[in-house]
Protein backbone atom coordinates (compact mmCIF):
# COMPACT_ATOMS: atom_id res chain seq x y z
CA UNK A 1 0.00 0.00 0.00
CA UNK A 2 1.48 3.37 -0.76
CA UNK A 3 0.93 6.05 1.54
CA UNK A 4 1.03 9.13 -0.63
CA UNK A 5 2.24 11.95 1.52
CA UNK A 6 3.55 13.88 -1.62
CA UNK A 7 0.64 16.81 -1.41
CA UNK A 8 -2.84 17.30 -0.67
CA UNK A 9 -3.07 17.74 -4.77
CA UNK A 10 -2.81 13.48 -4.99
CA UNK A 11 -6.56 13.61 -3.27
CA UNK A 12 -9.12 11.83 -5.28
CA UNK A 13 -12.51 12.92 -5.79
CA UNK A 14 -14.95 11.22 -3.51
CA UNK A 15 -17.94 9.17 -4.19
CA UNK A 16 -20.10 11.39 -3.58
CA UNK A 17 -18.20 14.46 -5.91
CA UNK A 18 -17.98 11.26 -8.51
CA UNK A 19 -22.89 10.95 -8.49
CA UNK A 20 -22.31 14.92 -8.30
CA UNK A 21 -20.56 14.73 -11.42
CA UNK A 22 -22.20 12.16 -13.20
CA UNK A 23 -25.22 13.89 -12.42
CA UNK A 24 -24.38 17.21 -13.15
CA UNK A 25 -27.09 19.50 -14.95
CA UNK A 26 -24.39 21.33 -18.02
CA UNK A 27 -24.10 24.07 -20.69
CA UNK A 28 -21.85 26.31 -22.50
CA UNK A 29 -19.84 27.63 -19.52
CA UNK A 30 -18.06 30.02 -21.59
CA UNK A 31 -21.61 31.92 -23.11
CA UNK A 32 -22.28 31.35 -19.15
CA UNK A 33 -24.34 28.82 -19.59
CA UNK A 34 -23.53 26.57 -17.45
CA UNK A 35 -26.12 25.95 -14.23
CA UNK A 36 -23.91 24.25 -12.05
CA UNK A 37 -20.65 26.46 -12.73
CA UNK A 38 -22.79 29.32 -12.50
CA UNK A 39 -23.85 27.68 -8.86
CA UNK A 40 -20.68 27.24 -7.60
CA UNK A 41 -19.83 30.72 -8.60
CA UNK A 42 -22.26 31.83 -6.64
CA UNK A 43 -21.42 29.81 -3.89
CA UNK A 44 -18.02 30.32 -2.97
CA UNK A 45 -19.06 34.43 -3.43
CA UNK A 46 -20.96 34.33 -0.70
CA UNK A 47 -18.82 32.80 1.52
CA UNK A 48 -16.06 34.74 0.77
CA UNK A 49 -18.42 37.62 1.45
CA UNK A 50 -17.49 38.70 -2.39
CA UNK A 51 -19.50 40.10 -5.46
CA UNK A 52 -18.55 37.80 -7.76
CA UNK A 53 -16.12 34.61 -7.95
CA UNK A 54 -14.94 32.82 -11.45
CA UNK A 55 -14.12 29.07 -11.70
CA UNK A 56 -10.36 28.76 -13.17
CA UNK A 57 -8.57 25.17 -14.20
CA UNK A 58 -5.66 25.61 -11.35
CA UNK A 59 -4.67 27.80 -9.09
CA UNK A 60 -1.52 28.52 -10.89
CA UNK A 61 -3.93 30.83 -13.80
CA UNK A 62 -6.16 31.95 -10.67
CA UNK A 63 -2.49 33.73 -9.96
CA UNK A 64 -1.73 34.69 -13.35
CA UNK A 65 -5.37 36.23 -13.72
CA UNK A 66 -5.26 38.46 -10.51
CA UNK A 67 -1.56 39.38 -11.34
CA UNK A 68 -2.73 40.82 -14.74
CA UNK A 69 -5.98 42.44 -14.02
CA UNK A 70 -4.38 44.42 -11.07
CA UNK A 71 -0.93 45.41 -12.80
CA UNK A 72 0.28 47.11 -15.03
CA UNK A 73 3.59 46.24 -17.92
CA UNK A 74 6.66 47.09 -16.15
CA UNK A 75 5.55 47.92 -12.59
CA UNK A 76 6.25 45.36 -9.85
CA UNK A 77 4.46 43.01 -7.68
CA UNK A 78 5.63 42.57 -3.81
CA UNK A 79 6.01 39.10 -2.33
CA UNK A 80 7.11 36.51 0.06
CA UNK A 81 10.45 35.51 -1.55
CA UNK A 82 9.29 31.44 -0.84
CA UNK A 83 5.80 32.32 -1.96
CA UNK A 84 4.60 30.08 -4.68
CA UNK A 85 3.61 32.77 -7.36
CA UNK A 86 7.39 33.36 -7.17
CA UNK A 87 8.89 29.88 -6.99
CA UNK A 88 6.48 27.75 -8.78
CA UNK A 89 5.05 29.54 -11.65
CA UNK A 90 7.60 29.43 -14.30
CA UNK A 91 8.14 33.19 -13.80
CA UNK A 92 4.40 33.20 -15.35
CA UNK A 93 3.74 36.92 -14.06
CA UNK A 94 6.96 38.02 -15.91
CA UNK A 95 5.39 36.51 -19.49
CA UNK A 96 1.92 37.30 -19.06
CA UNK A 97 1.77 40.59 -17.45
CA UNK A 98 5.64 41.99 -17.60
CA UNK A 99 6.04 42.33 -14.43
CA UNK A 100 8.84 41.68 -12.10
CA UNK A 101 8.00 40.12 -8.84
CA UNK A 102 10.20 41.77 -5.84
CA UNK A 103 10.66 39.05 -3.34
CA UNK A 104 10.80 39.69 0.12
CA UNK A 105 12.05 37.63 3.02
CA UNK A 106 9.35 37.01 5.42
CA UNK A 107 8.82 35.49 8.88
CA UNK A 108 7.40 32.26 8.74
CA UNK A 109 6.01 33.66 5.07
CA UNK A 110 4.38 36.74 6.36
CA UNK A 111 5.38 39.95 5.64
CA UNK A 112 4.92 43.20 8.24
CA UNK A 113 3.50 46.58 6.79
CA UNK A 114 7.58 47.40 7.40
CA UNK A 115 8.74 44.88 5.31
CA UNK A 116 6.64 46.28 2.72
CA UNK A 117 7.51 49.57 3.24
CA UNK A 118 10.97 49.19 2.51
CA UNK A 119 10.26 47.71 -0.30
CA UNK A 120 8.31 50.70 -2.09
CA UNK A 121 9.93 52.48 -4.34
CA UNK A 122 10.33 56.25 -4.64
CA UNK A 123 7.85 57.89 -7.57
CA UNK A 124 10.70 57.89 -10.53
CA UNK A 125 11.11 58.21 -13.60
CA UNK A 126 13.58 54.91 -13.41
CA UNK A 127 11.80 53.07 -11.19
CA UNK A 128 9.54 50.37 -11.31
CA UNK A 129 7.03 51.16 -9.05
CA UNK A 130 4.25 48.51 -7.01
CA UNK A 131 1.63 47.49 -8.99
CA UNK A 132 0.75 44.56 -6.66
CA UNK A 133 1.20 43.45 -3.18
CA UNK A 134 0.52 40.07 -2.98
CA UNK A 135 0.08 37.27 0.15
CA UNK A 136 -0.03 33.63 0.73
CA UNK A 137 -1.97 31.85 3.69
CA UNK A 138 -1.28 29.38 4.54
CA UNK A 139 2.14 29.17 3.45
CA UNK A 140 3.20 26.44 1.37
CA UNK A 141 7.26 26.92 2.36
CA UNK A 142 6.68 27.94 6.03
CA UNK A 143 4.79 24.42 6.90
CA UNK A 144 1.50 25.62 6.24
CA UNK A 145 1.90 28.68 8.75
CA UNK A 146 -1.06 30.99 8.84
CA UNK A 147 -0.84 34.38 8.34
CA UNK A 148 -1.51 36.46 11.76
CA UNK A 149 -4.58 38.33 11.65
CA UNK A 150 -3.01 41.28 12.92
CA UNK A 151 -0.41 41.79 10.43
CA UNK A 152 -2.72 40.86 7.71
CA UNK A 153 -5.17 44.04 8.72
CA UNK A 154 -2.18 46.45 9.22
CA UNK A 155 -1.18 45.12 5.85
CA UNK A 156 -4.19 45.81 4.21
CA UNK A 157 -4.85 49.31 5.68
CA UNK A 158 -1.51 50.21 4.58
CA UNK A 159 -2.27 49.03 0.90
CA UNK A 160 -5.40 50.98 1.09
CA UNK A 161 -4.35 54.05 2.29
CA UNK A 162 -1.49 53.51 -0.82
CA UNK A 163 -3.53 52.92 -2.83
CA UNK A 164 -1.95 49.67 -4.02
CA UNK A 165 -4.12 46.60 -4.96
CA UNK A 166 -3.91 43.47 -2.94
CA UNK A 167 -4.17 39.30 -4.04
CA UNK A 168 -4.35 36.35 -1.47
CA UNK A 169 -3.09 33.22 -2.94
CA UNK A 170 -5.68 31.54 -0.45
CA UNK A 171 -4.74 27.69 -2.01
CA UNK A 172 -5.35 26.45 1.69
CA UNK A 173 -7.12 29.29 2.76
CA UNK A 174 -9.85 26.58 3.76
CA UNK A 175 -6.94 25.33 5.84
CA UNK A 176 -6.48 28.31 8.28
CA UNK A 177 -10.18 28.89 8.49
CA UNK A 178 -10.35 25.32 10.21
CA UNK A 179 -7.69 26.02 12.30
CA UNK A 180 -8.36 28.96 13.51
CA UNK A 181 -11.89 28.55 14.04
CA UNK A 182 -12.54 31.52 11.84
CA UNK A 183 -14.35 31.95 8.63
CA UNK A 184 -12.49 32.24 5.16
CA UNK A 185 -14.46 36.16 4.58
CA UNK A 186 -12.58 37.09 7.60
CA UNK A 187 -9.19 35.77 7.01
CA UNK A 188 -9.70 37.04 3.43
CA UNK A 189 -11.19 40.45 4.30
CA UNK A 190 -9.49 43.34 2.64
CA UNK A 191 -7.89 41.86 -0.65
CA UNK A 192 -9.17 43.26 -3.64
CA UNK A 193 -9.42 39.41 -5.09
CA UNK A 194 -8.45 35.84 -3.42
CA UNK A 195 -7.67 32.61 -5.16
CA UNK A 196 -8.12 29.31 -3.69
CA UNK A 197 -7.98 25.50 -4.43
CA UNK A 198 -11.04 23.13 -4.69
CA UNK A 199 -8.41 20.29 -5.59
CA UNK A 200 -6.16 20.35 -2.16
CA UNK A 201 -7.77 19.67 1.02
CA UNK A 202 -10.91 19.68 -0.50
CA UNK A 203 -10.49 17.18 -3.14
CA UNK A 204 -12.28 17.94 -5.80
CA UNK A 205 -10.65 16.51 -8.85
CA UNK A 206 -9.65 19.80 -10.32
CA UNK A 207 -10.62 23.45 -10.63
CA UNK A 208 -9.73 26.89 -8.38
CA UNK A 209 -11.83 29.94 -8.29
CA UNK A 210 -10.70 34.01 -7.99
CA UNK A 211 -13.42 35.74 -6.19
CA UNK A 212 -13.75 39.88 -5.94
CA UNK A 213 -15.79 42.19 -7.04
CA UNK A 214 -18.01 42.28 -9.80
CA UNK A 215 -15.89 44.60 -12.23
CA UNK A 216 -12.56 42.39 -11.36
CA UNK A 217 -13.73 39.60 -12.07
CA UNK A 218 -15.65 40.56 -15.30
CA UNK A 219 -11.85 41.87 -16.63
CA UNK A 220 -10.93 38.12 -14.58
CA UNK A 221 -13.40 36.50 -16.84
CA UNK A 222 -11.75 37.98 -20.35
CA UNK A 223 -7.98 37.00 -19.25
CA UNK A 224 -8.87 33.52 -18.44
CA UNK A 225 -10.25 32.91 -21.88
CA UNK A 226 -7.59 34.68 -23.35
CA UNK A 227 -5.00 32.20 -21.30
CA UNK A 228 -6.88 29.22 -22.83
CA UNK A 229 -9.38 28.74 -19.69
CA UNK A 230 -12.33 29.24 -21.00
CA UNK A 231 -14.04 25.66 -20.47
CA UNK A 232 -17.43 25.14 -22.06
CA UNK A 233 -19.28 22.03 -20.28
CA UNK A 234 -17.51 22.43 -17.16
CA UNK A 235 -20.14 21.51 -14.89
CA UNK A 236 -19.22 17.71 -14.74
CA UNK A 237 -15.80 19.45 -13.10
CA UNK A 238 -17.94 22.30 -10.65
CA UNK A 239 -20.25 19.62 -9.38
CA UNK A 240 -17.41 18.51 -7.45
CA UNK A 241 -16.59 21.78 -6.46
CA UNK A 242 -19.59 21.86 -4.85
CA UNK A 243 -19.23 18.85 -2.70
CA UNK A 244 -15.96 20.15 -1.72
CA UNK A 245 -17.24 23.25 -0.78
CA UNK A 246 -20.32 21.65 1.30
CA UNK A 247 -18.86 18.61 2.13
CA UNK A 248 -14.97 18.67 3.11
CA UNK A 249 -14.03 21.91 4.91
CA UNK A 250 -14.69 20.53 8.48
CA UNK A 251 -13.20 17.07 7.92
CA UNK A 252 -9.73 19.27 7.66
CA UNK A 253 -9.03 19.00 11.33
CA UNK A 254 -8.22 15.71 10.74
CA UNK A 255 -5.38 16.28 8.50
CA UNK A 256 -4.46 18.96 11.16
CA UNK A 257 -4.33 16.29 13.78
CA UNK A 258 -2.46 13.58 11.54
CA UNK A 259 0.00 16.39 10.92
CA UNK A 260 0.86 17.18 14.20
CA UNK A 261 0.94 13.93 15.39
CA UNK A 262 3.58 12.84 12.14
CA UNK A 263 5.63 16.46 13.19
CA UNK A 264 5.82 15.05 17.06
CA UNK A 265 7.14 11.80 15.72
CA UNK A 266 9.38 13.49 13.45
CA UNK A 267 10.57 15.76 16.48
CA UNK A 268 11.84 12.52 18.44
CA UNK A 269 14.25 11.32 15.60
CA UNK A 270 17.82 12.50 16.44
CA UNK A 271 18.36 12.90 12.58
CA UNK A 272 15.23 15.70 12.45
CA UNK A 273 15.09 18.73 12.83
CA UNK A 274 11.70 20.02 13.43
CA UNK A 275 9.77 22.26 15.86
CA UNK A 276 6.12 20.74 15.94
CA UNK A 277 4.61 23.47 17.25
CA UNK A 278 5.28 25.45 13.92
CA UNK A 279 2.75 22.83 12.08
CA UNK A 280 -0.28 24.63 12.73
CA UNK A 281 -2.35 23.25 9.38
CA UNK A 282 -1.32 20.19 6.86
CA UNK A 283 2.03 20.90 5.91
CA UNK A 284 5.23 19.12 7.47
CA UNK A 285 8.24 20.43 6.50
CA UNK A 286 11.33 19.16 8.26
CA UNK A 287 15.36 19.80 7.97
CA UNK A 288 17.68 16.63 8.25
CA UNK A 289 20.96 17.47 10.54
CA UNK A 290 24.35 17.47 8.67
CA UNK A 291 25.89 13.74 9.24
CA UNK A 292 21.84 12.61 7.79
CA UNK A 293 21.90 11.62 4.23
CA UNK A 294 20.57 13.78 1.66
CA UNK A 295 16.76 14.44 1.31
CA UNK A 296 16.59 13.08 -2.10
CA UNK A 297 17.72 9.76 -1.14
CA UNK A 298 16.06 9.96 2.06
CA UNK A 299 12.88 10.33 0.04
CA UNK A 300 13.92 7.64 -2.48
CA UNK A 301 14.61 4.98 0.35
CA UNK A 302 11.31 5.75 2.08
CA UNK A 303 9.68 5.51 -1.48
CA UNK A 304 10.79 2.14 -2.08
CA UNK A 305 9.26 1.03 1.31
CA UNK A 306 5.55 2.61 0.09
CA UNK A 307 6.21 6.17 1.44
CA UNK A 308 5.92 9.04 -0.69
CA UNK A 309 7.32 12.39 0.06
CA UNK A 310 9.10 15.62 -1.54
CA UNK A 311 12.63 16.76 -1.73
CA UNK A 312 12.18 20.28 -1.51
CA UNK A 313 16.13 21.32 -0.42
CA UNK A 314 19.11 19.38 0.16
CA UNK A 315 17.91 18.67 3.89
CA UNK A 316 14.33 19.32 3.49
CA UNK A 317 11.39 17.21 2.83
CA UNK A 318 7.87 17.80 3.08
CA UNK A 319 4.93 15.62 4.34
CA UNK A 320 1.62 16.83 3.73
CA UNK A 321 -1.92 15.12 4.67
CA UNK A 322 -4.99 14.76 3.64
CA UNK A 323 -8.52 13.21 2.71
CA UNK A 324 -6.36 9.83 1.11
CA UNK A 325 -4.09 9.66 4.09
CA UNK A 326 -5.46 7.95 7.77
CA UNK A 327 -4.02 8.01 11.32
CA UNK A 328 -2.86 4.35 10.83
CA UNK A 329 -0.79 5.49 7.17
CA UNK A 330 0.77 8.15 9.81
CA UNK A 331 1.50 5.47 12.02
CA UNK A 332 2.84 3.53 9.32
CA UNK A 333 4.84 6.28 7.61
CA UNK A 334 6.60 6.91 11.19
CA UNK A 335 7.98 3.64 11.31
CA UNK A 336 9.18 3.51 8.15
CA UNK A 337 10.77 6.71 8.33
CA UNK A 338 12.48 5.77 11.61
CA UNK A 339 13.49 2.25 10.06
CA UNK A 340 15.13 4.23 6.78
CA UNK A 341 16.75 6.95 9.00
CA UNK A 342 18.26 4.64 11.75
N1 LIG B 1 1.17 23.74 -4.89
C1 LIG B 1 1.67 22.43 -5.24
C2 LIG B 1 2.99 22.54 -6.00
O1 LIG B 1 2.87 23.39 -7.08
C3 LIG B 1 4.13 22.97 -5.14
C4 LIG B 1 1.82 21.62 -3.98
O2 LIG B 1 1.99 20.39 -4.12
O3 LIG B 1 1.77 22.17 -2.87
N2 LIG B 1 -0.60 28.39 -4.48
C5 LIG B 1 -0.12 27.55 -3.55
C6 LIG B 1 0.17 28.07 -2.19
C7 LIG B 1 0.11 26.21 -3.87
O4 LIG B 1 0.61 25.41 -2.93
C8 LIG B 1 -0.19 25.75 -5.17
C9 LIG B 1 0.09 24.31 -5.57
C10 LIG B 1 -0.71 26.66 -6.09
C11 LIG B 1 -0.89 27.98 -5.72
C12 LIG B 1 -1.01 26.27 -7.52
O5 LIG B 1 -2.12 25.44 -7.62
P1 LIG B 1 -2.30 24.50 -8.91
O6 LIG B 1 -1.44 23.30 -8.67
O7 LIG B 1 -3.76 24.20 -8.90
O8 LIG B 1 -1.88 25.28 -10.10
Amino acid sequence: MIIDLRSDTVTKPTPEMREAMAKAEVGDDVYGEDPTVNRLQSMAAEIFGREAALFVPSGTMGNAIAVKIHTKPSQEVILEEKCHIYNYELAGMAVISGVIPRPIPGKRGALTVEDIKRAIRPKSYHLAQTGLIALENTHNRASGAIYPEELRKEVIAFAKERGIPTHLDGARIFNAAVATGKSVAELTEGFDTVMFCLSKGLSAPVGSMLVGSRKLIEKARIVRKMLGGGMRQAGVLASAGIVALTKMVDRLKEDHDNAKILARGLAELPPVKIDPDEVETNIVIFELTESAPDAEEVVGKLAEQGVLSLAIGPKSIRMVTHYGITRDDIERALEVIKEVLG
